[in-house]
């Protein structure tokens, strides 16, 4: 049918609907999604509500509205039209936007899904977006969260920037005037809120050795190598984004000489970020990756609509919740990697892993698993398991690794959704970032089965 014939017919099937429900995913992806889709729904007058799940899995399906609806599914929904069906869902009722591998099942459910078509940096709030510019061409400033959306599923990580129809999107949003590319900047995390030598020893990708977790290296470069002040002359930290164009090239030269001269690569030192000139200086607002990071938030704290909320432009009382979600969202994860790396992981041949228990709350374990990755054996994957508050039957599994090891060939999606399955679970997810709930009578045992699927992957 054609990836544009499929954004024609779905946008056509939303306009014609007399209500939505949209169902969306509680990741910054799947927030960013629903306030693009919603808010292209609302203005064509349409009565729109939102229900947001943490998946999509049987005991989930209570919170989809039996009425007459339509039910827009949105980053989530490809993978699971077996719940669907077993719903008693007719096709005419359902819309799926996805960017998940699709199931096949006997309902045509009418789907517009990227993936098919090749194009794998497209996450679900670029797909939802380009339904919502067919639906209205006047949508193009929603382009600015689906980019959030975009960048928060790590769309931009293998390519330091977006591409193909998401790097479109970014355009849409400059012609609109609420985005700005900045090309062949450093490929680093918190341009416009971590003070400068924060932001260069966080940075890990590429691993910079000397300045990599080590932010007295990292201001020891910035002073005296590159001569270039940390604070403004107010006495405040200076960040990335207070560079001029010459101190950046400057440092990112610095840099380069480093990797070099310890033999590293530097073909990933720079990368692309978008900024936001319609918000303010200094707020996680301010550039697609940080806002992600605050929409991230506020779905660990299972509070997506207060990040909705904010993408839809609240920046009084919810906004400052999500502030305090961001926080607090960083300090637990910050407690989880000490945690990890004090504790120490078992390693095995193919990869190390902990088992956490209750100690953090299972929406944060992936992440603090990827912070803790980069502090340890890069070269293995970390599974981290942990218990799930509301079911003491389930065992919830986090796996990270590396763009370098994906490139290599590792594929945690597909080894961890192989061993989850044979143990009576089930996972999904990507290369680089995969998780899986498998019953706790398969605990035992189960990451050695992960690492036997591992060591065949890279034999
Ligand atoms: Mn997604």
């Amino acid at each position: 049918m054609g990836f544009a014939n499929e954004v024609s017919e779905v946008s056509e099937k939303i306009k014609d609907a007399e209500s939505v429900t949209v169902i969306s995913h509680i990741d910054a992806d799947g927030i960013a999604s629903e306030a693009v889709l919603r808010q292209a729904i609302a203005r064509c007058g349409i009565d729109v509500t939102s229900v947001f799940v943490r998946q999509l899995e049987p005991i989930t399906m209570k919170y989809i509205p039996d009425n007459s609806s339509l039910k827009v599914f949105i980053d989530l929904g490809a993978g699971q039209q077996n719940l669907l069906e077993e719903r008693g869902l007719r096709e005419n009722e359902v819309v799926i936007i996805d960017h998940h591998v699709s199931q096949d099942v006997d309902t045509p459910y009418l789907q517009v899904n990227g993936l098919p078509y090749g194009y794998e940096k497209l996450s679900a709030a670029g797909t939802g977006y380009l339904v919502s510019k067919q639906i209205d061409d006047y949508n193009t400033d929603l382009a600015k969260i689906a980019v959030v959306g975009n960048v928060g599923d790590m769309m931009a990580r293998e390519h330091c920037g977006l591409v193909g129809p998401a790097r479109g999107i970014v355009e849409d949003g400059v012609e609109c005037g609420n985005i700005e590319i900045v090309t062949d900047d450093l490929n680093c995390y918190g341009i416009s809120t971590r003070p400068l030598h924060y932001c260069l020893s966080f940075s890990d990708d590429p691993f910079v050795p000397g300045i990599t977790n080590n932010p007295s290296g990292a201001q020891d470069l910035i002073e005296n190598d590159a001569g270039i002040d940390l604070k403004k002359r107010n006495g405040k930290w200076r960040v990335w984004e207070d560079l001029s164009p010459e101190e950046k090239r400057t440092l990112i030269g610095i840099l380069a000489l480093r990797l070099h001269s310890a033999g590293e690569p530097t073909k990933r030192l720079k990368a692309e970020h978008y900024i936001f000139p319609d918000e303010m200086k200094y707020t996680p607002l301010r550039n697609a990756s940080e806002y992600a990071t605050m929409l991230n938030a506020c779905g660990r704290w299972v509070k997506p609509k207060i990040g909705s909320s904010v993408c839809c432009g609240d920046r009084g009382e919810g906004y400052r919740e999500a502030e305090v979600m961001l926080r607090h969202h960083r300090t637990v994860i910050r407690e989880m990697m000490e945690y990890i790396l004090e504790t120490g992981v078992t390693e095995l041949s193919a990869l190390q892993y902990l088992h956490v228990g209750d100690r953090f709350p299972d929406t944060i374990v992936g992440i603090g698993a990827g912070m803790a990755l980069s502090k340890l054996n890069w070269k293995l994957p970390i599974m981290i398991l942990c218990y799930l508050p509301d079911d003491p039957e389930l065992i919830k599994v986090s796996m990270r690794t590396n763009e370098r090891m994906v490139q290599a060939g590792m594929d945690l999606q597909a080894a961890l959704m192989k061993a989850a399955e044979a143990a009576g679970g089930g996972g999904g997810g990507h290369k680089i970032a995969a998780g899986a709930y498998i019953p706790r009578s398969a605990e035992e045992g189960f990451a050695e089965s992960v690492n036997r699927i591992l060591e065949k992957q890279s034999s």
